[in-house]
């Protein structure tokens, strides 16, 4: 079943590469006993994987007087500056940004054939250059820089160094366009701060996309003018009873506007015709049978629709698409679809016959849970499968005619990349409808082959949703994600051929001494070799 594991003549040029790295004594390839392996060198050791790793001989030094230098005025010097802004406080260095002259960091943007995200990093003696083809691709080099350096690169205080950049050629593309996470803002509400915080996080990681899940039974949390009760009443608690809270317009933009600085796609979603308790509890009208249900702080799924065969429902959602397509720069528009237990099937049908067509209107590509495939998918629409590996053949064989048909995939399912499924039995926080989920289990699978029969280019990535019924701060978020996002980035961008749990644990435990410096609580699991604390 994993192919990945298999070494084909094309995987042998990859592992060949990484083999001259652990021949460095940074990485393993293959089968090695769980016990004490070496530590990986810098080069070595960057999550997500690198396409191809060649180490060099001199390492470049950050001193006093390096300089980092970019051309032009524009996306590339923002990103040199947003480098700078990295370094300053640990190296206590100036750093100064310059487009001309001499640099020991040279951020150049090329013609190159990188691809939209991909770049080349060079380091040795005399300097660091990354190139791109686009200013995504010098982000995500200036990420892998960051983990050429030491651990604490990241402290916001000033430390000794001394700052070496390991030397050597690192040239990587992503394997998939889309990898996301998923933050679900409705259960727990999050603030502004606490949002950037894991956009911060998952842009270390090379992620993407954020999809944020605006809106369930719990909670309303994005303001929409034409209908105020919404986010005013409908965002007003949350699981457990908590105040809850919503974003006004101006702080959502500011959240998109951050996430672009870092090079993520802000996906937003509105759970559409079930999940929308905290909608029918602020308008009355929206109801079947014209009486509001009072406000919902429990945990259950499944109650709640959206009346279908009534006009009004379809000018709210026109409203709130319409506003929400207007604080989107992003391609997609999330409409939900999961669970809708409470609307019969030909009413959900009906339902996304008449919704999908207002995405479009408003220029906007649906994305929806998996169950849209259980309806007629817009063209071009893409489904979000969540089931779990033993999910019945039938619901498989359905997103798979889907994906034969045209329908991309993001590829969630949930007994992998749910985030908030428990570790062990002995993890406090997080659910186990899904089975448990430990750090290997939600890493060692291979989204190319997850769905047999889906046409390959069908695939289009994968996410990691964090449903937080059971989550509410940030050491919370921080203790699910880590250490199963980072496995869930490097799914997204690394080449089938790097995947080895065997590697990638060594690799993923020596990120411990970064999180520590970014503070970042994480879950200690016994299968990896971290470092003592
Ligand atoms: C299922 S996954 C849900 C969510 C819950 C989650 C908890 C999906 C599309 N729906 O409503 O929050 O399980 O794990």
């Amino acid at each position: 079943m994993r192919s990945h594991h298999r070494t084909t003549p094309r995987t042998a040029r990859v592992l060949g590469t990484l083999l001259l790295v652990a021949a460095a004594g940074s990485v393993t390839v293959g089968a090695t006993p769980a016990a004490a392996p070496p530590a990986p060198t810098p080069l070595g050791r960057v999550v997500p994987a690198p396409a191809s790793v060649t180490p060099g001989a001199a390492p470049y030094r950050i001193t006093r007087s390096t300089v980092i230098r970019a051309d032009g005025s524009g996306a590339g010097r923002r990103v040199a500056e947003y480098l700078a802004h990295l370094l300053r406080p640990s190296t206590g260095y100036r750093l100064p940004v310059t487009s001309r002259g001499p640099a020991g960091i040279r951020l150049v943007l090329s013609h190159d054939p990188f691809g939209a995200e991909g770049y080349r990093l060079h380091s040795g003696r005399d300097g660091v250059t990354i190139t791109a083809a686009a200013p995504a691709g010098l982000f995500h080099g200036v990420q892998t820089l960051r983990q050429l350096l030491p651990a604490a690169v990241e402290k916001d205080t000033v430390r000794p160094g001394p700052w070496l950049v390991a030397g050597g050629t690192i040239t990587d593309r992503p394997r998939y366009a889309y990898r996301g996470a998923m933050l679900d803002v409705s259960r727990h509400f999050f603030t502004v701060a606490q949002v950037k915080r894991y956009i911060d996080q998952l842009a270390l990681y090379k992620i993407n996309e954020l999809h944020l899940h605006l809106s369930d039974d719990q909670g309303w949390r994005i303001a929409v003018d034409s209908w105020p009760r919404l986010a005013a009443y409908g965002g007003s608690t949350q699981v457990g009873g908590g105040k809850g809270g919503f974003y006004t317009k101006a702080q959502y933009r500011e959240i998109v506007r951050y996430a672009a600085s870092r090079y993520l796609e802000v996906v937003p979603e509105i759970d559409m015709p079930g999940h929308t308790n905290a909608a029918l509890a602020s308008y009355a009208g929206l109801n079947c049978d014209g009486a509001a249900p009072p406000l919902y702080t429990g945990t259950e799924v499944g109650f709640s629709s959206l009346c279908v065969g009534k006009r009004v429902t379809y000018d709210f959602a026109d409203d709130v698409i319409r506003e929400l397509a207007a604080l989107t720069p992003g391609r997609y528009l999330h409409i939900g679809g999961d669970e809708a237990h409470s609307t019969s099937h030909e009413d959900y049908v009906t339902f996304m016959d008449r919704v999908q067509p207002i995405v479009a209107k408003y220029g906007k590509t649906v994305i929806g849970w998996h169950q849209l495939t259980g309806a007629r998918p817009a063209r071009g629409a893409l489904a979000q499968y969540w089931g779990l590996d033993d999910t019945g053949a039938a619901e498989k064989a359905q997103v798979v005619r889907a994906a034969q048909h045209g329908t991309g995939l993001i590829l969630s399912p949930a007994d992998r990349m749910y985030l908030d499924m428990k570790y062990t039995e002995d993890t406090e926080l997080g659910q186990d409808w899904a089975g448990l989920v430990e750090v290997r289990r939600s890493y060692d699978w291979d989204p190319g082959a997850y769905l047999p029969g889906a046409p390959a280019s069908s695939v289009r990535g994968v996410e990691a949703p964090l449903w937080t019924e059971t989550v509410a701060t940030d050491a919370d978020i921080d203790y699910m994600a880590f250490p199963r996002l980072p496995g869930a980035a490097e799914l997204g961008w690394s080449p089938a051929a790097t995947h080895s749990w065997d590697a990638y644990k060594v690799r993923l435990a020596a990120q411990a001494p970064r999180w520590d410096a970014l503070g970042i609580t994480y879950y200690r699991s016994p299968q990896v070799p971290w470092p003592a604390p």
